[in-house]
Protein backbone atom coordinates (compact mmCIF):
# COMPACT_ATOMS: atom_id res chain seq x y z
CA UNK A 1 0.00 0.00 0.00
CA UNK A 2 2.78 2.23 0.83
CA UNK A 3 4.94 1.12 -2.12
CA UNK A 4 1.47 2.39 -4.57
CA UNK A 5 0.77 5.39 -2.61
CA UNK A 6 4.98 6.28 -3.02
CA UNK A 7 4.34 5.22 -6.91
CA UNK A 8 1.50 7.24 -7.48
CA UNK A 9 3.01 10.14 -5.77
CA UNK A 10 6.08 9.73 -7.78
CA UNK A 11 3.60 9.43 -10.93
CA UNK A 12 2.00 12.87 -10.25
CA UNK A 13 5.10 14.83 -9.64
CA UNK A 14 6.31 13.40 -13.28
CA UNK A 15 3.23 14.58 -14.59
CA UNK A 16 4.04 17.79 -12.79
CA UNK A 17 6.77 18.11 -14.22
CA UNK A 18 6.11 16.88 -17.83
CA UNK A 19 3.30 19.41 -18.28
CA UNK A 20 5.57 22.22 -17.16
CA UNK A 21 8.07 21.44 -19.71
CA UNK A 22 5.23 21.27 -21.89
CA UNK A 23 4.29 24.83 -21.07
CA UNK A 24 7.80 25.50 -21.28
CA UNK A 25 7.62 24.33 -24.70
CA UNK A 26 4.76 26.39 -25.70
CA UNK A 27 5.67 29.85 -24.80
CA UNK A 28 9.32 28.53 -26.45
CA UNK A 29 7.43 27.87 -29.47
CA UNK A 30 5.27 31.16 -29.84
CA UNK A 31 8.75 32.96 -28.57
CA UNK A 32 10.63 31.53 -31.79
CA UNK A 33 7.90 30.90 -34.45
CA UNK A 34 6.73 33.72 -37.09
CA UNK A 35 4.39 36.22 -35.81
CA UNK A 36 0.59 35.33 -36.66
CA UNK A 37 -0.27 37.13 -40.26
CA UNK A 38 -1.38 40.24 -39.61
CA UNK A 39 -2.73 43.40 -41.33
CA UNK A 40 0.44 45.85 -41.48
CA UNK A 41 -0.46 48.07 -44.30
CA UNK A 42 -3.87 49.17 -44.70
CA UNK A 43 -4.21 52.28 -47.31
CA UNK A 44 -7.51 53.86 -48.49
CA UNK A 45 -5.77 57.47 -49.75
CA UNK A 46 -8.91 59.45 -48.80
CA UNK A 47 -6.61 61.80 -46.98
CA UNK A 48 -5.05 62.67 -50.78
CA UNK A 49 -1.81 62.98 -49.61
CA UNK A 50 1.55 60.47 -49.95
CA UNK A 51 1.30 57.87 -47.26
CA UNK A 52 4.47 58.49 -44.99
CA UNK A 53 4.68 54.66 -45.63
CA UNK A 54 4.97 54.32 -49.77
CA UNK A 55 7.66 55.85 -52.22
CA UNK A 56 6.89 57.22 -55.40
CA UNK A 57 9.25 56.55 -58.65
CA UNK A 58 8.66 58.71 -61.35
CA UNK A 59 6.39 62.29 -62.00
CA UNK A 60 2.98 61.16 -62.72
CA UNK A 61 1.90 60.24 -59.72
CA UNK A 62 -0.66 62.56 -57.59
CA UNK A 63 -3.30 62.14 -54.82
CA UNK A 64 -7.00 63.10 -55.44
CA UNK A 65 -10.20 61.76 -55.26
CA UNK A 66 -9.33 59.89 -52.27
CA UNK A 67 -7.13 57.83 -54.52
CA UNK A 68 -3.96 57.16 -56.24
CA UNK A 69 -3.56 58.33 -60.19
CA UNK A 70 -0.63 57.88 -62.86
CA UNK A 71 -0.38 59.67 -65.22
CA UNK A 72 2.79 61.31 -67.58
CA UNK A 73 5.43 58.27 -68.17
CA UNK A 74 4.59 55.34 -66.36
CA UNK A 75 5.74 55.77 -62.28
CA UNK A 76 5.36 53.76 -59.28
CA UNK A 77 4.40 53.73 -55.93
CA UNK A 78 5.64 51.28 -53.71
CA UNK A 79 6.20 50.47 -49.90
CA UNK A 80 9.04 52.03 -47.90
CA UNK A 81 9.33 48.29 -46.26
CA UNK A 82 11.30 46.51 -48.84
CA UNK A 83 12.04 42.68 -47.14
CA UNK A 84 9.23 41.15 -48.29
CA UNK A 85 11.11 38.58 -50.13
CA UNK A 86 11.99 37.39 -46.57
CA UNK A 87 7.95 36.95 -45.14
CA UNK A 88 4.70 35.34 -46.60
CA UNK A 89 2.08 37.85 -47.42
CA UNK A 90 -1.09 38.68 -49.33
CA UNK A 91 -1.21 42.18 -50.94
CA UNK A 92 -4.11 43.69 -52.61
CA UNK A 93 -4.95 46.81 -54.44
CA UNK A 94 -8.18 48.12 -56.59
CA UNK A 95 -7.27 48.96 -60.05
CA UNK A 96 -9.47 51.05 -62.52
CA UNK A 97 -7.66 50.86 -65.78
CA UNK A 98 -6.10 53.78 -67.28
CA UNK A 99 -5.14 54.25 -71.02
CA UNK A 100 -2.21 52.41 -70.41
CA UNK A 101 -0.36 49.01 -68.97
CA UNK A 102 -0.58 48.77 -65.48
CA UNK A 103 1.61 47.17 -63.30
CA UNK A 104 1.56 45.55 -60.12
CA UNK A 105 3.88 42.92 -58.30
CA UNK A 106 6.97 42.73 -55.86
CA UNK A 107 10.33 44.07 -56.21
CA UNK A 108 12.51 47.80 -56.71
CA UNK A 109 9.09 49.76 -57.92
CA UNK A 110 11.42 51.61 -60.25
CA UNK A 111 11.23 52.72 -63.89
CA UNK A 112 13.82 50.90 -65.97
CA UNK A 113 14.71 52.31 -69.24
CA UNK A 114 13.81 52.80 -72.30
CA UNK A 115 10.03 52.32 -71.25
CA UNK A 116 9.80 53.02 -67.69
CA UNK A 117 8.66 49.40 -66.91
CA UNK A 118 8.84 48.21 -63.78
CA UNK A 119 13.13 47.18 -62.58
CA UNK A 120 14.04 43.91 -62.27
CA UNK A 121 14.48 41.99 -60.18
CA UNK A 122 10.86 41.46 -60.16
CA UNK A 123 7.85 39.90 -59.91
CA UNK A 124 5.04 41.33 -61.39
CA UNK A 125 1.11 41.65 -63.33
CA UNK A 126 1.71 43.49 -66.41
CA UNK A 127 -2.15 44.42 -67.22
CA UNK A 128 -3.33 45.70 -70.68
CA UNK A 129 -6.26 47.62 -70.88
CA UNK A 130 -8.97 46.49 -73.83
CA UNK A 131 -7.34 48.44 -76.24
CA UNK A 132 -3.95 46.99 -76.17
CA UNK A 133 -3.10 43.79 -76.83
CA UNK A 134 -6.31 42.29 -76.53
CA UNK A 135 -6.36 42.80 -73.09
CA UNK A 136 -3.88 40.38 -72.10
CA UNK A 137 -3.14 39.63 -68.21
CA UNK A 138 0.73 38.58 -67.87
CA UNK A 139 2.21 37.27 -64.49
CA UNK A 140 6.08 37.69 -65.27
CA UNK A 141 8.94 36.70 -63.00
CA UNK A 142 11.87 38.79 -64.33
CA UNK A 143 15.46 39.46 -63.63
CA UNK A 144 16.22 42.44 -65.20
CA UNK A 145 14.42 44.61 -67.83
CA UNK A 146 13.86 45.20 -70.47
CA UNK A 147 12.86 41.95 -71.56
CA UNK A 148 14.87 39.80 -69.79
CA UNK A 149 11.55 37.91 -68.39
CA UNK A 150 12.30 34.03 -66.85
CA UNK A 151 9.19 33.39 -66.54
CA UNK A 152 5.88 34.70 -68.45
CA UNK A 153 2.41 33.49 -67.92
CA UNK A 154 -0.38 34.83 -69.94
CA UNK A 155 -3.16 33.84 -67.96
CA UNK A 156 -6.10 35.88 -68.46
CA UNK A 157 -7.89 38.75 -71.15
CA UNK A 158 -9.65 40.84 -68.50
CA UNK A 159 -8.89 44.23 -70.30
CA UNK A 160 -10.35 47.62 -69.14
CA UNK A 161 -12.86 47.03 -65.74
CA UNK A 162 -13.52 50.65 -63.70
CA UNK A 163 -13.05 47.82 -60.06
CA UNK A 164 -10.18 45.04 -60.70
CA UNK A 165 -8.95 43.81 -57.41
CA UNK A 166 -5.43 42.26 -57.91
CA UNK A 167 -3.85 39.66 -55.42
CA UNK A 168 -0.31 38.76 -54.85
CA UNK A 169 0.78 35.82 -52.66
CA UNK A 170 4.06 34.79 -51.66
CA UNK A 171 4.62 31.97 -50.03
CA UNK A 172 8.45 32.96 -48.52
CA UNK A 173 9.47 29.21 -47.93
CA UNK A 174 8.77 27.85 -51.55
CA UNK A 175 9.61 31.25 -53.03
CA UNK A 176 6.83 31.08 -54.83
CA UNK A 177 4.20 33.57 -56.04
CA UNK A 178 0.75 33.67 -57.79
CA UNK A 179 -1.51 36.68 -58.81
CA UNK A 180 -5.40 36.66 -59.09
CA UNK A 181 -7.63 38.93 -60.52
CA UNK A 182 -11.39 39.57 -59.22
CA UNK A 183 -12.79 41.79 -62.05
CA UNK A 184 -16.21 44.19 -60.71
CA UNK A 185 -14.81 43.48 -57.61
CA UNK A 186 -18.26 44.28 -54.96
CA UNK A 187 -15.82 44.23 -51.42
CA UNK A 188 -15.43 40.11 -51.32
CA UNK A 189 -12.56 38.59 -52.72
CA UNK A 190 -13.86 35.89 -55.63
CA UNK A 191 -11.03 35.26 -58.30
CA UNK A 192 -12.05 35.56 -61.89
CA UNK A 193 -8.08 34.51 -62.92
CA UNK A 194 -5.75 32.96 -60.99
CA UNK A 195 -2.05 32.59 -62.23
CA UNK A 196 0.98 30.06 -62.96
CA UNK A 197 3.03 29.91 -59.20
CA UNK A 198 5.76 32.10 -60.34
CA UNK A 199 8.95 30.91 -58.83
CA UNK A 200 10.82 33.86 -56.99
CA UNK A 201 13.93 32.24 -56.22
CA UNK A 202 16.57 32.77 -59.00
CA UNK A 203 15.36 36.36 -59.96
CA UNK A 204 17.70 38.22 -57.80
CA UNK A 205 15.43 39.09 -55.38
CA UNK A 206 16.05 39.21 -51.86
CA UNK A 207 15.19 40.85 -48.25
CA UNK A 208 16.24 44.33 -49.39
CA UNK A 209 15.10 44.71 -52.92
CA UNK A 210 11.69 43.22 -52.28
CA UNK A 211 8.93 46.41 -51.65
CA UNK A 212 5.48 46.09 -52.74
CA UNK A 213 4.57 48.28 -55.83
CA UNK A 214 1.77 49.48 -58.48
CA UNK A 215 1.71 51.76 -61.22
CA UNK A 216 1.36 52.65 -64.66
CA UNK A 217 0.30 55.46 -66.81
CA UNK A 218 -3.02 56.44 -68.60
CA UNK A 219 -4.95 57.58 -65.67
CA UNK A 220 -4.81 54.42 -64.22
CA UNK A 221 -6.11 54.64 -60.65
CA UNK A 222 -5.92 52.28 -57.41
CA UNK A 223 -7.22 52.78 -54.14
CA UNK A 224 -7.55 50.74 -51.24
CA UNK A 225 -4.25 48.62 -50.48
CA UNK A 226 -3.88 46.58 -48.11
CA UNK A 227 -0.82 43.92 -47.26
CA UNK A 228 -1.27 40.90 -44.49
CA UNK A 229 2.30 39.54 -43.65
CA UNK A 230 4.27 37.65 -40.98
CA UNK A 231 6.81 40.77 -42.13
CA UNK A 232 7.05 42.90 -38.11
CA UNK A 233 7.10 46.35 -39.46
CA UNK A 234 9.65 48.42 -39.73
CA UNK A 235 8.99 51.59 -37.41
CA UNK A 236 11.87 54.06 -37.12
CA UNK A 237 10.32 55.14 -33.74
CA UNK A 238 11.23 51.98 -32.11
CA UNK A 239 14.97 51.84 -33.63
CA UNK A 240 15.41 55.31 -31.89
CA UNK A 241 13.57 54.20 -28.49
CA UNK A 242 16.48 51.53 -28.67
CA UNK A 243 18.92 54.03 -29.13
CA UNK A 244 17.63 56.33 -26.68
CA UNK A 245 17.71 53.57 -24.38
CA UNK A 246 20.84 52.51 -24.89
CA UNK A 247 22.55 55.55 -24.61
CA UNK A 248 20.27 55.62 -20.97
CA UNK A 249 22.14 52.81 -20.00
CA UNK A 250 25.69 54.03 -20.76
CA UNK A 251 25.35 57.28 -19.18
CA UNK A 252 24.12 55.32 -16.27
CA UNK A 253 27.32 53.25 -16.05
CA UNK A 254 29.50 56.16 -16.53
CA UNK A 255 27.83 58.26 -13.83
CA UNK A 256 28.01 54.68 -11.25
CA UNK A 257 31.29 54.63 -11.90
CA UNK A 258 32.06 58.07 -11.89
CA UNK A 259 30.33 58.17 -8.28
CA1 LIG B 1 -10.04 55.72 -51.23
CA1 LIG C 1 -15.86 39.34 -60.03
Amino acid sequence: MKALRSATQSLSRNMRASRILALGFVALGVGLGSAPAATILDENFNANTQPGTMLTAGSGVTFNSGSVAFNGGRSYLRTAQSNFFNFDFVAEVTLSTGGDISFFGMGAGTPAAPWSEPDGASINLRLHPSHIAGGRSDAVGASQMPYAFVQFNTFAYMGSNPAQRLRLTWDATAKQAQFAIDNSYNGIFVADATSALIDGSNLGLNGTNSAIFFGGAGNARYDNFVITSSAPVATPDSAATFGLILAGLVSLAVWKRRS
